[in-house]
């Protein structure tokens, strides 16, 4: 039986991911960092299934006990500052965890565990201001936000690690991937949490930032199974997984709003607070590598995906 530690567990990503290494019949081994409360939602229907242990991101110690312990087969390094938004406020934390973090789980990989394959989320969000369209594996990076600049560099760093070690490391560069999971301040669950709140008489009013950004989305589902294929190849490499669809905000919020019968238009405001300081106006990944090397496609459709979201949400605040 192989054994995969996958930090972030907690998080949509970790959640899928597990399930996903369950069924493949590996342990899992999880990696939470502490708190005064419980916070495994997510995992909560299959917790029993799964070894949870201790470690964060900023503490080495942690990590090489971890790795030492754990002595995994494979390691998914998902934990990270996620939220771009938040990384304008907390630059430094969002270095810390995002950056330096991965030079952390690295080096405890490297001193306890050299024979163990790795996984690196990283981001499209490093294309930031694009150098080329669609985006791929060789497209230079242009991140525009705190958070896009540490995932750079974590990006590098796990090249690096692969080229200066010889260890097996592998970036995953994904696009946009949501689901009923997926946290509530991203837009796609902030806007099908709106859609049930308003059915529910609950909301009448839904404040949002910039609707012309385009994004490339697809089902964190259908994502977490390329993090798997990647550590199965002969050799490690890079790999863009996006759908190849762009889509506007403001398609997300008609899509959304029509999956409950409602115009998205008689209940958004724009509040400008909520514009970011520097945007990533356009965003479309090219995903051939991925297609023809691990033979990876997306499964769920755009409108699909934010139909499940929204009859999910709804059904949370129980209304049909
Ligand atoms: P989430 O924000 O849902 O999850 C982040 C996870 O990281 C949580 O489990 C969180 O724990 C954990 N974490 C945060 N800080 C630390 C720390 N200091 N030490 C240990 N763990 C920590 O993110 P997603 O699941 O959406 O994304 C997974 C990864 O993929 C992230 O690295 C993200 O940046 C990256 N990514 C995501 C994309 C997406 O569209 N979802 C696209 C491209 C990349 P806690 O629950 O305690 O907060
Ligand atoms: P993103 O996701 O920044 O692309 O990062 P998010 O869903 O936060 O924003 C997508 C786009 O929507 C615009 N937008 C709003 N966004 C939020 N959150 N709230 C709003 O009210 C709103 N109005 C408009 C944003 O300006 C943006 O253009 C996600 C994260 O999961 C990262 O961790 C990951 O690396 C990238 O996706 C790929």
């Amino acid at each position: 039986m192989k054994t995969a530690l996958i930090t972030g567990i907690t998080g949509q990503d970790g959640s899928y991911l597990a399930e996903f290494m369950l069924s493949r019949g590996y342990r899992v081994v999880g990696m939470v960092r502490r708190s005064s409360v419980d916070r495994f939602e997510r995992l909560e229907h299959f917790q029993r299934q799964l070894e949870l242990i201790q470690g964060d991101l900023t503490d080495q110690t942690s990590l090489d006990i971890a790795v030492r312990d754990v002595r995994p087969d494979e390691i998914y390094n998902l934990a990270a500052q996620s939220f771009v938004p938040t990384s304008w406020n907390q630059p430094g934390l969002t270095g810390e965890v995002t950056g330096l973090g991965v030079t952390r789980v690295l080096e405890a990989m490297r001193k306890n565990r050299p024979e163990a394959r790795f996984y690196q989320a990283s981001s499209s969000e490093m294309f930031g201001k694009v150098l080329e369209t669609p985006q791929r594996e060789t497209t230079p990076f242009y991140p525009r936000s705190p958070y896009g600049a540490a995932k750079v560099y974590a990006h590098w760093i796990t090249v690096n690690y692969r080229e200066s070690y010889d260890l097996f490391c592998c970036s995953g560069i994904l696009f946009n991937h949501e689901s009923p999971r997926r946290g509530f301040e991203f837009v796609s669950r902030k806007v099908s949490d709106a859609v049930a709140r308003i059915k529910a008489g609950k909301l009448d009013r839904l404040t949002m930032g910039n609707l012309d950004a385009h994004r490339d989305w697809g089902f964190a589902g259908d994502y977490v199974k390329a993090m798997w294929m990647m550590l199965q190849q002969d050799s490690p490499q890079d790999y863009v997984v996006a759908t190849g669809v762009s889509h506007s905000v403001r398609d997300l919020l008609s899509a959304a709003f029509a999956a409950a019968d409602l115009s998205w238009d008689e209940y958004v405001v724009i509040d400008p607070a909520l514009i970011r300081p520097a945007e990533v106006d356009t965003l479309v990944g090219d995903p051939t590598r991925a297609q023809a090397e691990l033979g990876w496609q997306p499964r769920v459709s755009f409108d699909e995906l934010m139909e499940r979201m929204v009859r999910a949400d709804m059904a949370r605040h129980g209304v049909t």
